[in-house]
């Protein structure tokens, strides 16, 4: 898959390169890959000392990883969507207690128990599609009890599915209702109360802003950018998803994972990413969902050798699509990726999105042994189809969990 984004050159999103190892065999010794290579070169190992899986011919690659989602909150909007399409604008719904704030409304309301109730389907429908890693941000409960309930609901599925969970702190997500006309006083809550409490609770991993003309401004976000490195927590950016505010180009001051949606990343942006070594999150499925038109510059992230992930972002807004799999046709119909780039998005690039370049994404010795085993005859049948399920097996960690 094009995955040689370490060597960070024009070529680094190679577009039709799988590494495919045709007749493999994999072996794993306490979670880890510690050998592959073709099957007729296997080291002599004793059948009564190992436990044999018959891949049968068929495709195997890493685990997928959807490197982000909001897939913890209540309540659902499906009736913004009918309302949307008798004619109502987003702004419209806003305006009548709609959009983020009504899922704000909905998630302080339910129970811990609630809230892992209703995000635990979508997270096997991932599961079942061949994730082995997600990352699950907060942003709905825009109070320190409700952040820190929806991280730990978070941190619960993880225990409720053989699945790896990385938590991102999205409290600067939208301003809530309490603080209307004051988000330099909400950013400073952000600050100052709850991310000191989330990083010493150990409630995640990384720190997250919608930095927009509808989120937060650059001065806010570079606020909350200086708490997380204070705190020592990666910075991950939603920017330049609805215009080109610069987001990324301070994310990239601040050593950032990732920038994240960038349909309307500048050339410089990018060529500040790539100075950063940052990935570029693609989110198709809020592309299609808000019918957006303007495209995220991919031949320009081609050129600069800037690493694409693809990701679900599901949430109840703007992409209630919990499937992988749509996601890699959708970045290879509505963003024109090849299928390689594609599986590289959800796979080691997604990887190096969450930080995890060096144990995940990747079928190579000392990784972790996450394995999707696929029936399909060619890597890009991933892409293609829809709608049928094709993954046969899954491991994780070096245990088999479908
Ligand atoms: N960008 C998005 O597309 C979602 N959040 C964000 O920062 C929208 C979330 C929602 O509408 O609930
Ligand atoms: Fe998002």
């Amino acid at each position: 898959m094009a995955c040689d984004h370490e060597s960070n050159g024009a070529q680094s999103n190679a577009k039709n390169n799988y590494g495919e190892i045709l007749d493999g065999a994999l072996a794993i010794s306490h979670g880890k890959i510690v050998w592959l290579g073709k099957a007729d070169d296997l080291p002599h190992y004793n059948k009564n000392d190992v436990k044999v899986i018959d891949g049968q011919g068929q495709w195997l690659t890493p685990g997928l990883i959807d490197c982000h989602t909001h897939l913890v909150y209540g309540g659902n909007r499906a009736n913004e969507f009918e309302m949307r399409l008798q004619g109502k604008s987003y702004q419209e719904i806003a305006e009548a207690g709609g959009g983020i704030i009504s899922t704000v409304k909905a998630t302080r309301a339910a129970t811990e128990a609630e809230l892992l109730a209703s995000a635990l389907p979508r997270l096997t429908a991932l599961h079942q599609q061949g994730v082995t890693t997600v990352e699950i941000k907060s942003g709905y409960g825009l109070d320190l009890i409700n952040e820190v309930k929806m991280l730990k609901v978070a941190g619960q599925l993880e225990k409720t599915l053989p699945i790896t969970v990385k938590r991102t702190f999205l409290g600067a997500h939208a301003l809530p209702a309490e603080y209307k006309d004051n988000a330099d006083g909400y950013i400073d809550l952000v600050c100052d109360e709850m991310l000191p409490i989330i990083a010493e609770q150990k409630l995640a991993d990384s720190v997250d802003v919608f930095c927009e003309s509808i989120g937060f401004n650059l001065a806010q976000t570079e606020k909350v950018f200086n708490a997380a490195k204070k705190h020592g927590l990666s910075i991950k950016a939603h920017a330049e998803q609805l215009s080109d505010l610069g987001g990324t180009e301070l994310a990239a001051k601040y050593n950032a994972l990732s920038t994240d949606h960038v349909e309307f990343l500048s050339e410089q942006g990018i060529k500040a990413m790539s100075a950063a070594n940052m990935t570029a999150v693609l989110l198709p499925g809020a592309f299609y969902f808000l019918r957006e038109t303007q495209l995220p510059p991919i031949e320009l992230l081609r050129k600069h050798g800037v690493a694409m992930a693809v990701a679900t972002d599901v949430n109840p807004g703007t992409s209630p699509l919990c499937s992988i799999l749509l996601m890699l046709n959708m970045a290879c119909t509505l963003f024109r990726l090849t299928p390689s780039e594609a599986l590289a998005g959800v796979t080691c690039n997604a990887a190096k999105a969450l930080g995890l370049s060096t144990t995940k994404g990747k079928l190579a010795i000392g990784f972790d042994a996450d394995l999707a085993l696929w029936n399909i005859t060619q890597p890009a049948e991933l892409c293609y189809q829809f709608g049928v399920n094709p993954l046969s097996a899954l491991v994780q960690n070096g245990d088999k969990v479908i």
